[in-house]
């Protein structure tokens, strides 16, 4: 369908541009990426490429294991040449949300050892401003913190908390990390991300939040006319 089209199309165009041999490349987590992943194995494989991989989560460890891709880590590589990842929402200065996935904790410290951050995405994650397309940001919290902080969270800011609740497994999703994920359903208006992001990210409890400021360079959005377009 259009928007799967589109996810490949930004993915296969990002790996094209980005994957050089050699390199140390961060795998990113989510449905977009599992397309990057694609097309890099099949670069691997046609032009004998060594491409060390990080991954951002369990499902990208598994996705480089099955695609016996090279494993690599943090304690080996702890600085990388590339990240390319997905995102939930990415607005006009290159600000995303992301965590949708719930990976959000492994994928910014990845991304934070990266030389650059790239973003893969079809057209509903292009906004000019973050709330347009999509409407939470997850946060990671230590699981026993879950109620002060939403009380925290929406005492200065407004907006709604949920906590994350599995579908699969009965009780709140947990995250790779063994955190809780609470998902703030902010209000309209917020302009400035970085200080809502530096607030949150320092009440005690919390993890890591969704909104990654200033890190991504570029972005990839696969367009539903089948063109990509790129943001710097
Ligand atoms: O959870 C995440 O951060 C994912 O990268 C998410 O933001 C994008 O997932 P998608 O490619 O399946 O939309």
């Amino acid at each position: 369908d259009l928007k799967e089209q589109a996810k490949k199309k930004a993915a296969v165009a990002a790996v094209d541009e980005h994957v050089k041999d050699g390199m140390i490349l961060g795998v990113g987590s989510g449905s977009t990426i599992v397309y990057a992943v694609e097309r890099l194995v099949e670069r691997v494989e046609q032009e004998k490429l060594k491409v060390v991989c990080i991954p951002t989560s369990f499902q990208a460890h598994q996705l480089i294991v099955q695609n016996k891709l090279l494993l690599g880590s943090l304690d080996t590589t702890p600085i990388l040449d590339c990240a390319i990842d997905g995102a939930d929402e990415v607005d006009s200065d290159l600000t995303l949300i992301k965590g949708g996935g719930g990976c959000q904790t492994q994928e910014k410290i990845v991304a934070s050892c990266a030389r650059k951050l790239v973003i893969v995405a079809d057209y509903t994650k292009d906004s000019k401003t973050l709330g347009e397309q999509y409407k939470k940001i997850p946060i990671e919290i230590i699981p026993l913190s879950h109620v002060p902080v939403s009380l925290k969270i929406s005492d200065r800011f407004g907006g709604k908390t949920q906590l994350r609740m599995g579908k699969m497994k009965a009780g709140p999703v947990v995250s790779d990390n063994g955190n809780f994920i609470i998902d703030w359903f902010f209000p309209e208006g917020i302009t400035d991300w970085k200080s809502v992001h530096e607030y949150i990210k320092l009440i005690p409890g919390v993890v890591e939040t969704g909104l990654f400021v200033n890190m991504a360079e570029m972005a990839y959005f696969g367009l539903s006319d089948g063109s990509v377009k790129t943001v710097t």
